[in-house]
C-alpha cells in the first residue's frame, strides 16, 4: 500500500461510497468477451459498486523470464502474437503476481519476488498490473477485482488453449485484494495448481460467501499467510478467517515484530491527534509483512515451520509444540498440497530479514 491508503479508506467509509450506494440504481453491467457482473447477493459486499470498464481498469501483463528478468515483455490477452514474440515457454511453470489496493504491477515487491523466483528456478513470471482500477475508492477497487480476474483468466485461457500451458503448473500469488482476484481467476479456471494469498484483504470480504472471497475450492492447493488479521475498525487490512487448505499465522497473524503498534482509535478526536505518517506505516507494515515472509521463503533454505494450533494464545503458552504425525508444514513457497491437515498453523519469526527462525 502507499501513503495515500488511509486517505482513500477514510473518504470511502465516511462519505463517498455511502452516497453512491444510496443513489445509484444500476445493479449490473456487461462487457464484451468478459461477461456480466451484478451486485445481487452474494456480490453485495462492495456496496452497490460495479466493476469499471476494461478501458478504465486497464489490466496489463508483463512476462519476466531468465532471458529477460528485468525489462519484461508485454502480453495481451487478445493478441496471441504477443505471446509468440515473448519468451513464454509452456513447458515451464508460471507464476502470476497480483498486487493489491493502491499498488501497481511494477511495485518493488513484485519485481523483487519475480527476481527471487527466477533465481530459484527457470520459470515464467507474469506481473498483473491493474493499478488504474486499484487507485480509487475502496469499494470501487473491490468491485474492480472481479473485472481484473476476468481479464487475467482470459490470458490464462489463451496460454492454455493455444500454447499448451498445463493449468496445474499455474501458481497465482496475490497480496491483499490481489488474493481475492486470484480466487476469482481460479473460480473461472478450474484446475489451477496453486493460489497463495498474502494477507488477503479483510474489509468487505471477511465472512462473505466463498464465491466472493478466496477459498479452498479456487485451486487444487490454496495456502494463506495472515499477517494483519485484525478488525478494520482497528485499522487492520487482513483477515483472521481461514481461507485456504493451509492457513499460517506468523506471530499470531496480527501485530508483526519490528512493526509499530497499531494505532487503536478510541474516538473521532484520535483520528486528528495521531500522526498521519505513523498511522499509515503502522497499518501497512504488518499487512505487507506477508509479502516479505513469502519472498524470503523462495530462496532461504531455512523453513518457517507452522505448528497446528487453534489459537494464538495456546501457541504462545507452548501448548502446540508437538507437530503431530504429519510433521509441521513449512509456510511460504515450500508449502505443498496434502502436506498436513487443513487448518491453522502458528509460528514465530524475527523482526527483520532474515525473518526465518526455524531450521
Ligand atoms: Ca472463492
Amino acid at each position: 500500500m502507499a501513503l495515500s491508503t488511509a486517505v482513500y479508506f477514510t473518504a470511502t467509509f465516511l462519505n463517498v461510497g455511502l452516497i453512491y450506494a444510496l443513489f445509484s440504481g444500476k445493479n449490473n453491467v456487461c462487457y464484451d468477451n468478459l461477461g456480466c457482473f451484478d451486485t445481487s447477493s452474494p456480490f453485495d459486499n462492495a456496496w452497490k459498486y460495479l466493476p469499471q470498464s476494461p478501458e478504465s481498469v486497464n489490466v496489463n501483463f508483463k512476462l519476466y523470464t531468465r532471458n529477460d528478468p528485468e525489462t519484461g515483455k508485454v502480453l495481451n490477452e487478445n493478441d496471441p502474437d504477443t505471446v509468440t514474440t515473448a519468451d513464454f515457454d509452456a513447458e515451464k511453470d508460471i507464476k502470476f503476481l497480483i498486487h493489491g489496493y493502491v499498488s501497481r504491477g511494477n511495485a518493488p515487491w513484485v519485481l523483487n519476488m519475480s527476481r527471487m523466483f527466477l533465481q530459484k528456478e527457470d520459470c515464467n513470471v507474469v506481473a498483473v498490473d491493474w493499478h488504474e482500477g486499484a487507485h480509487t475508492f475502496y469499494p470501487q477497487a473491490v468491485a474492480n477485482t472481479r473485472l481484473t480476474a476476468a481479464v487475467t483468466a482470459k490470458l490464462i485461457k489463451l496460454l492454455h488453449t493455444q500454447f499448451g500451458l498445463d493449468l496445474q503448473s499455474v501458481h497465482l500469488i496475490g497480496h491483499s485484494l490481489g488474493s481475492h482476484i486470484a480466487g476469482y481467476i481460479g473460480h473461472r479456471t478450474p484446475g489451477i495448481g496453486r493460489i497463495t494469498g498474502l494477507d488477503p484483504a479483510g474489509p468487505l470480504f471477511e465472512e462473505t460467501d466463498k464465491a466472493v472471497r478466496l477459498d479452498p475450492s479456487d485451486a487444487i492447493f490454496v495456502d494463506v499467510i495472515h499477517s494483519d488479521g485484525i478488525p478494520v475498525i482497528d485499522l487492520g487490512f487482513g483477515t483472521q478467517q481461514e481461507l485456504g487448505h493451509l492457513d499460517f499465522y506468523p506471530n499470531g497473524g496480527t501485530q508483526q515484530p519490528g512493526c509499530p503498534s497499531h494505532p487503536y482509535i478510541t474516538g473521532i478526536q484520535d483520528v486528528f491527534t495521531l500522526h498521519f505518517k505513523d498511522v499509515v506505516h503502522a497499518v501497512d507494515c504488518s499487512h505487507d509483512r506477508a509479502i516479505y515472509l513469502f519472498t524470503e521463503s523462495i530462496v532461504n533454505p531455512c523453513r518457517f515451520l507452522g505448528h497446528p494450533c487453534s489459537t494464538k494464545e495456546k501457541f504462545d503458552q507452548g501448548a502446540c509444540a508437538n507437530c503431530g504425525p504429519t510433521g509441521c508444514p513449512p509456510m511460504g513457497y515450500p508449502a505443498k498440497p496434502n502436506q498436513a491437515p487443513r487448518g491453522r498453523y502458528y509460528l514465530k519469526t524475527g523482526p527483520q530479514e532474515p525473518f526465518c527462525q526455524s531450521v
